[in-house]
C-alpha cells in the first residue's frame, strides 16, 4: 500500500490539470468546437431542472439525476460499468427522437433501424474499440456528454462539456413531453435477452477445468447485492464485465482505461478499509495475481480480509487466444499450469483453497469469508475456453 513514489508527483487539481495539459488537450479540437454546448450555457439554461434532494452526497445526486434522466428517456435498467457498448445505444436510441438516422448495415446488427450513441462519462478506449467498428457501427452518430474530451477518439454529432449533473438535468427538460418509443425499447429488450440467452451455455457449463464464465456466474450467485467487487486480470475480467450486472455505481471497480494489471489488491484493500462491513471480491486472472500477489502480506499484516478469486487458467488467455487466431501461434503468454497461488497466500498467514469443479465454488467461497482472513480461492480454469470478444486489440 505505502508507495515510495508518493510525494514525488504533485497532486492536480482539475484547474492545475488543466493548465498542465497539452493546449491541443485543453480544448475540443476545432472541428467539433463550434459543435460544443459550454458548460454556463446549459447551466444557466437549466431554470427549472429538477432538484435533486437535500441530503445527498454529489455522487448520488448525479446518480438520482440520471436515473431519473434513464427513466424518461424509456430504459428501464440501471447500468453501473462503462465497457458495454450496447448500452450507451440502448439510451440513446430511446433518446432518439430528435437526432434519426437510418443505420446502414453494420457488423454489430444487421437489420435497420437508428444508431445514435450517448456517451455519459465513458471513455472511447480500448474496451469500446476506441468507438470504431464492430463495437460502434460506421453510421454511428455519438453524443457525448462528459467533464473533458479526453480519449473521444471520434467526431460527436454534438458535445457537451462540463458538469454531467447540470447537462442531465437539461437532457432530462428537454426530453419532457417526448413521445414513448415503448415498442421500440421492447424491440431492443428482445434483442438483449437473446444475447444473454446465448450465454447462458457458457455460465451454466459443469466441466473440469471450470469454464471462466461458471465461476463468474457462481461469484455472482454467491455475492450480497451490495458487495463491492474488483476485477484484475485479462479475459476473465472480460467475462466478468459481459457477466455481472451491479445494481449501483461503485460496487464494480477495474483496473479502467489503461488495463493495468496488478491494480486489483490495492483497490480491495481500499475497497474493505473504507466499506469493512461489506463483502469485498476480487476476481484476479493467474497472470494478474503475479503482478501484486505480495499485497496479501499487507493485507494479513494489517487485517483486511478481502476473498480473492484466481482464475487459474495457466495462461495470459487474453493475449495468447488473440495470438493464435491472428497468427497461428504464440509467445510468452503461458504461465505455469496448477500453480498453487492459494498456498502462497497461506503462506502469508491468509486462507487458502484450490477447486477443481463448479460444485465446489460456493462452499469454499463460504468457507472463506468464514475464515476471517485475506483469502485465495484459486479455481482451475479451462485453457481453452475463449472470450467471444468483438473487439480488436492488437
Ligand atoms: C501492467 C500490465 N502489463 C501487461 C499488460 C498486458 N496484458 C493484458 S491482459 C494480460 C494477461 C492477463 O492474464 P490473466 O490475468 O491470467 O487473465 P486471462 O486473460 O488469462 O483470463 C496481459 C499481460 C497489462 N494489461 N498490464
Ligand atoms: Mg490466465
Amino acid at each position: 500500500m505505502s508507495s515510495p513514489l508518493t510525494g514525488q508527483f504533485p497532486v492536480y487539481r482539475p484547474r492545475r490539470l488543466r493548465r498542465a495539459l497539452p493546449r491541443e488537450r485543453r480544448d475540443p479540437p476545432p472541428a467539433a468546437r463550434d459543435q460544443v454546448v459550454p458548460l454556463r450555457a446549459v447551466r444557466e439554461q437549466a431554470q427549472h431542472r429538477r432538484r435533486p434532494r437535500r441530503g445527498l452526497s454529489r455522487r448520488q445526486q448525479l446518480c438520482s439525476v440520471a436515473q431519473h434522466f434513464r427513466e424518461r428517456a424509456g430504459v428501464a435498467r440501471e447500468h453501473g460499468q462503462a465497457a458495454r457498448p450496447e448500452i450507451g445505444e440502448r439510451v440513446a436510441e430511446a433518446l432518439g427522437s430528435t437526432i434519426r438516422e437510418e443505420r446502414k448495415a453494420s457488423a454489430v446488427r444487421r437489420e435497420k433501424g437508428r444508431h445514435l450513441v450517448v456517451l455519459v462519462g465513458v471513455l472511447l478506449d480500448f474496451r469500446l474499440n476506441f468507438g470504431q467498428p464492430p463495437v460502434f457501427a460506421e453510421a454511428a452518430r455519438l453524443i457525448y456528454v462528459d467533464v473533458d474530451d479526453h480519449r473521444k477518439h471520434r467526431q460527436a454529432e454534438v458535445a457537451i462539456y462540463g458538469n454531467v449533473k447540470s447537462a442531465l438535468a437539461e437532457l432530462d427538460s428537454a426530453l419532457e413531453g417526448a413521445p414513448i418509443r415503448s415498442p421500440w425499447v421492447d424491440g431492443l429488450r428482445e434483442t438483449e435477452t437473446a444475447a444473454r440467452a446465448r450465454d447462458q451455455a457458457m455460465m451454466q457449463s459443469d466441466s473440469a477445468p471450470v469454464h471462466p464464465a461458471r465461476l463468474i456466474a457462481e461469484v455472482d450467485r454467491f455475492a450480497d447485492p451490495d458487495a463491492i467487487v474488483v476485477g484484475d486480470g485479462g479475459d476473465f475480467i472480460s467475462f466478468a464485465g459481459r457477466l455481472i450486472e451491479r445494481r449501483r455505481p461503485g460496487l464494480w471497480i477495474d483496473p479502467g482505461p489503461f488495463g493495468c494489471l496488478g491494480s486489483g489488491p490495492g483497490y480491495a484493500m481500499a475497497a474493505k478499509l473504507a466499506r469493512p462491513d461489506r463483502q469485498v471480491l476480487l476476481l484476479s486472472g493467474d497472470g494478474a495475481f503475479g503482478f501484486s500477489a505480495m499485497e496479501f502480506d499487507t493485507m494479513v499484516r494489517h487485517r483486511i480480509p478481502v476473498v480473492c478469486v484466481v482464475g487459474n487458467n495457466g495462461i495470459w488467455a487474453l493475449e495468447k487466444h488473440p495470438m493464435q487466431s491472428l497468427l497461428g501461434a504464440s509467445v510468452a503468454a503461458d504461465l505455469g499450469s496448477r500453480t498453487r497461488y492459494d498456498r502462497v497466500v497461506e503462506a502469508l498467514g491468509g486462507y487458502g483453497e484450490m477447486v477443481e469443479r463448479p460444485a465446489e465454488i460456493r462452499p469454499a467461497l463460504d468457507r472463506a469469508f468464514k475464515s476471517g482472513l485475506p483469502a485465495c480461492i484459486n479455481v482451475i480454469c479451462d485453457p481453452t475456453a475463449e472470450y467471444p470478444r468483438s473487439s480488436v486489440l492488437m
